[in-house]
């Protein structure tokens, strides 16, 4: 243990986890397991305010960091961050957000499983066993004939991009500034969307919701993508936020054919309520917003020693622009 950590559980500044949703025992013991001389509080009661130095934030209830007068750093337990900012009352503190291996590996998981399922025709051959139908006979495009277009390049787009180009996919990009990677061809800012989208024959959102990105995912993109390609009509895979996409929209354009599929794991609103038209539409793949989700066990040791290094000389990483809101 370092000079700096040498505290006991008393002098130590507590861990507020301030998550809503999430279970909040497995956390606890994860952080026990790394940092066991540190408690981990789940209320801040009356009187304890001045005992708290970092929070542990999933969808905070709004004010709950506000009167926290030690806490020093916010702690993102998501790699995005709207979710912080959704709170207005939240204090001008540093939000270090998760960059983790393991979340990475998981979104670009879910993103390769996603890419494959359309480019080998799942969706068809599930509806063809729930009728026992034998059939082979739609041509399946090789991988080098078929554009993924990632809208969002940072840590998970690159990584995905990545995989997706090794499995010999052709991959673009777009994002806000110009980027480079490797074998991928790049696109920037609202000039360069057009000239992305219209080569794209899987369109994949990993944007994080800020006010410049919020409902992108809309006919002004759906109408700029081409109308036909090796799959068809392009697919539409959104893992990065249920605020970013226009699921009217979605609809209508799988309605009109100007999408052939969708595989959505974030919504407008989550849980997607049971009258949603996304359910039972046979083109949409849904999944619960667990593309990646945030393991207690690889987070805290991730997040033990960011509170060490801090601790040690100041040194901050993974720190979320407030300006840019990611
Ligand atoms: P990063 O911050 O590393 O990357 C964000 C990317 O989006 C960057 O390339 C950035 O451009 C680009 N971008 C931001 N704003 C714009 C804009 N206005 N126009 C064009 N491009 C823009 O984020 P991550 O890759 O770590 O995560 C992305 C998102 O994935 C998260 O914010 C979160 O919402 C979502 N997510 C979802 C999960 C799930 O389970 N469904 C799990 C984890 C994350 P530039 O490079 O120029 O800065
Ligand atoms: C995240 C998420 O932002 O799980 O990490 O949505």
């Amino acid at each position: 243990m370092s000079a700096t950590t040498k505290h006991t559980g008393q002098n130590m500044g507590k861990i507020y986890f301030a998550v809503t949703g999430w279970d909040p025992d497995i956390w606890i013991k994860a952080f026990a397991k790394y940092a066991p001389e540190r408690e981990i509080v789940t209320e801040v009661k009356p009187g304890d305010e001045a005992s708290i130095d970092y929070a542990l934030v999933w969808k905070q209830k709004r004010g709950s960091l506000t009167n926290l007068p030690n806490l020093k750093v916010i702690f993102s337990l998501g790699a995005g961050v709207d979710h912080v900012f959704h709170d207005d009352l939240v204090p001008n503190l540093p939000i270090v957000r998760t960059i983790s291996p393991d979340l990475t590996m998981r979104m670009t998981e879910y993103v390769v499983w996603q890419v494959l399922d359309h480019h080998r025709l799942g969706p068809q051959y599930r509806a063809q066993q729930l009728k026992k139908i034998w059939r082979e006979d739609r041509r399946q495009p090789a991988a080098n004939e078929v554009n993924v277009g990632i809208m969002g390049l940072g840590v998970l787009g690159r990584d995905a991009a990545e995989k997706l180009k090794h499995l010999g996919f052709n991959v673009s990009g777009w994002s806000r500034r110009p980027q480079d990677v490797a074998g991928v061809a790049t696109y920037h800012g609202k000039d360069g969307l057009s000239e992305f989208l219209k080569q794209v024959d899987i369109l994949v959102c990993l944007l994080p919701l800020t006010p410049d990105t919020k409902g992108i995912l809309s006919m002004s993109v759906f109408g700029r993508m081409k109308e036909d390609g090796p799959l068809g009509a392009p697919v539409l895979i959104n893992a990065g936020r249920g605020g970013l996409q226009n699921e009217a929209d979605i609809l209508a354009a799988l309605e009109r054919g100007q999408l052939s599929a969708a595989s959505l794991d974030v919504f407008e609103k989550e849980p997607l309520p049971e009258s949603s038209p996304l359910w039972d539409n046979p083109k949409v793949t849904v999944t619960p917003h667990a593309a990646a989700s945030s393991s207690a066990n690889a987070l805290a040791p991730e997040i033990v020693k960011m509170i060490t290094d801090y601790e040690r000389d100041g040194t901050l990483t993974n720190l979320v622009d407030r300006e840019k809101q990611y």
